[in-house]
């Protein structure tokens, strides 16, 4: 078995810049831009710009810089947000992945949200 990634979705439409987008930040592996349907004041959707259609698929198949280009646009990301731990008051970072992870656009994405208390999401 192998990961199908799908061209046309909406992410990658995106990355070959056919669609707006409203960019926090970018990266030679990664791009990061504003969620259009914000769950919290800070909500921000960070990419790898390859073609992969989740985490387990990125973890698997990508290479170290683009797994360490990644990791370091999310920290980025939180700090320009002002949700890091150095100053700020957290955030939540989410990958939904599947059916069951009800993942919406298949491109891997996290979710960055933050700017109030999230609540608990475990029980
Ligand atoms: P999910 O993790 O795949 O369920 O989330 C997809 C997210 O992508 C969701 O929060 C949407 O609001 C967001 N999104 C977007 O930012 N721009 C788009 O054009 C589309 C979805 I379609």
């Amino acid at each position: 078995m192998s990961y199908a990634y799908d061209p046309t979705n909406i992410f990658a439409r995106i990355l070959r810049g056919e669609i707006p987008n409203k960019t926090v930040l970018e990266t030679p592996y990664s791009l990061a831009f504003e969620d259009i349907r914000p769950q919290a004041p800070v909500h921000v959707l960070v990419i790898p710009k390859g073609p992969y259609v989740s985490y387990d698929h990125f973890a698997r198949e990508a290479s170290e810089a683009e797994i360490v280009d990644f990791t370091r646009a999310i920290g980025e990301v939180c700090k320009r947000a002002g949700v890091a731990l150095d100053g700020g008051n957290g955030f939540r970072a989410v990958a939904n992945a599947g059916m069951d992870g009800v993942q919406e656009v298949p491109h891997l994405h996290v979710h960055i949200m933050g700017g109030r208390d999230l609540g608990r999401m475990l029980q």
